[in-house]
């Protein structure tokens, strides 16, 4: 289309009899947004270019994080060129003026990024004008304004660039808490496989990065006041993350809207700590064992905390004072999952302990007792897996965690665990790993159980069993993005149940990844999770979207490898019908 401007007049007419004629203006065309914006308005799908001299207008300049966010989006607009897969039906209008200004608004730029913040938005570009034409943002605070911002980078493509025009948007999300785990306890991860990771994140709107520090492989973390954990602990000098390098990811994190939850797991899963201090932790001479002596497993025995010595909580008092001061976060996990009885009965004072009444649940109740109120003395709200009230094995007993300051996180039988701890009073935070766990990869034992993988078939000749163990039946079925897209975290609750559950965080634990396989693993699928945490995953006759979402994600699929993110392909080029 040529280049006019000579009768202005006209245009407004000419949209007019568009409006009227138009076969797809009686319903909105689908757009390439992901995740999905809750309401869009888009009564005459058309396009403008994007000016060259485009830039975002906002009125803090000097916000801390939110200048970041603003530099990094006008970057990403001027340079990106994202050719469509399916070219859009949307015509370019390229006689109108080109869109020239983003311009942000800001109800309170001051409020922190914190549990339940407000992260709404409204977006609306003008449609097309012979003069100039304004883009306008308005977010209640400066988080709100960064996904106001990803969304609008998602409605520019081309090349050159043109950008959705006369469309309004108003999102919010579903879900406040949208996480994604990472265990650098077993493998560690660069800090820039961190960022990289993080980036995608803020792109698929999710907010929280749960990173499970520690485990008993390693113990990465470098602590100014028990840095012999980490150097005793990890797996080397080049794998420890030090302060800076945790306030590196931390300050990237909050420019990118995304709160950084420390996990270091206690009191199980500990093995690693034993580094540094084999006194206080039971079963360690099962993994850190003398040179030249066997682990027992690929994943040893998982090496736990003596909650009968006093010198552990001198540590682990040290350990949590430590890790508020490098992570502001007021959430705090400290784990608590898998707790083995079996290791604690490794220790002769534990045995003492129960051959005098004592039981091991008792002794959790002693460790969470004396654990739990230096967590609340820090402000920091306490997250715990399920297991610490649930776990067959050794669990607390109910009334021992306060209500207020306490999180639970679920990960077993998904509906049936979050359902009853949420009746009992409790947020929940749900990661199922029948969903929403992506670790599995297809080497070693089938799954995750890759710790027990020295096994071998014990009859020669018969098949080796891949369907069975506990591997098994974590692995199968595979998690494909349908399945994590489908997974509804709230099934089954009451409505005041499900008021009390958060959100939900896909898990990538690390016995089987490292940043080698990082991308793929993670990327679409915990899109999937993104979408359906922040506007649902049905249509509105309660219908899973699954035609239209498979579509769209390819598409963001291919977006996201653009903007250097490894994700896997979903489908092959084949199936797109190009029109030429
Ligand atoms: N490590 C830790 C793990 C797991 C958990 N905690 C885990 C358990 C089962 C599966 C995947 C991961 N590897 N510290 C459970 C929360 Cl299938």
């Amino acid at each position: 289309m040529a280049r006019s401007i000579r009768f202005p007049f006209l245009l407004p007419l000419f949209f007019t009899l568009l409006f009227l004629f138009s076969p797809i203006s009686s319903q909105t065309p689908e757009i390439n947004v992901w995740p999905k914006p809750t309401t869009v308005s888009w009564p005459v799908p058309i396009a403008i270019p994007l000016s060259p001299s485009f830039h975002i207008l906002s009125p803090y300049p000097n916000h801390r994080y939110l200048r970041r966010a603003v530099a990094r989006y006008s970057r990403l607009l001027l340079s990106e060129r994202h050719c469509p897969l399916i070219p859009p039906t949307v015509n370019l209008s390229a006689s109108a003026a080109p869109l020239s200004t983003l311009i942000l608004s800001v109800t309170d730029p001051s409020i922190p990024l914190h549990h339940g913040v407000d992260e709404s938005y409204s977006l609306s570009i003008a449609p097309p004008s012979s003069s100039s034409s304004t883009a306008k943002l308005a977010a209640a605070t400066a988080w709100g304004a960064m996904r106001g911002l990803e969304t609008f980078s998602q409605l520019a493509w081309g090349d050159p660039p043109a950008v959705a025009a006369g469309i309004s948007i108003s999102d919010r999300p579903l879900f406040p808490h949208r996480g994604l785990l990472l265990d650098t306890g077993r493998s560690f991860y660069s800090v820039s496989d961190l960022l990289r990771t993080i980036r995608a994140m803020s792109h698929n709107k999710l907010n929280v990065f749960h990173w499970h520090l520690t485990d008993s492989q390693s113990f990465p973390l470098l602590l100014p006041s028990e840095p012999d954990l980490a150097l005793k602990g990890s797996y080397g000098p080049s794998m420890r993350y030090s302060p800076s390098d945790v306030r590196k990811v931390v300050h990237f994190a909050m420019s990118h809207g995304v709160r950084v939850i420390p996990e270091i797991d206690t009191p199980g899963h500990a093995g690693s700590w034993a580094g540094a201090y084999p006194e206080i932790v039971t079963c360690a001479n099962k993994f850190w064992s003398p040179p030249g002596g066997k682990p027992l497993a690929a994943e040893p025995g998982t090496g736990q905390l003596n909650p009968l010595n006093p010198k552990t909580y001198q540590v682990v008092r040290n350990v949590l004072r430590d890790a508020a001061g490098l992570f502001p976060e007021p959430f705090y996990h400290a784990g608590a999952d898998e707790v083995n009885p079996a290791c604690w009965k490794d220790d002769a004072a534990v045995r003492d302990f129960v051959s005098a009444g004592g039981t091991l649940d008792e002794l959790l109740e002693i460790f969470v007792n004396t654990t739990n109120p230096f967590i609340v003395g820090l402000n920091r709200t306490a997250v715990y897996w399920e297991d610490i009230i649930l776990s067959s094995a050794v669990k607390v007993g109910s009334g021992v965690l306060p209500k207020e300051t306490t999180v639970l996180q679920t990960w077993n039988n998904g509906p049936e665990n979050t359902k009853r701890l949420a009746a009992a009073g409790y947020r929940v935070i749900v990661s199922s790993a029948d969903f929403y766990y992506l670790d599995c990869g297809h080497g070693g034992w089938v799954g995750n159980d890759s710790r027990y993988d020295r096994q071998v078939a014990d009859e020669p000749g018969k098949p080796f069993n891949y369907a069975g163990g506990n591997g098994g039946s974590w692995c199968a079925p595979f998690k494909s993005w349908q399945r994590v897209y489908d997974y509804d975290i709230t099934y089954g609750l009451s409505e005041e149940e499900a008021g009390r559950v958060l959100g939900g965080e896909v898990a990538l634990w690390s016995e089987e990844a490292d940043g080698t396989v990082l991308d793929g693993r993670l990327w679409p699928r915990a899109a999937a999770m993104a979408e359906a945490l922040w506007s649902g995953n049905r249509d509105g006759e309660g219908r899973m979207r699954y035609a239209e979402a498979t579509d769209r994600l390819n598409e963001w699929r291919h977006r996201m490898v653009k903007r250097g993110i490894g994700a896997e392909p979903i489908q092959p080029l084949w199936c797109i019908k190009h029109p030429g």
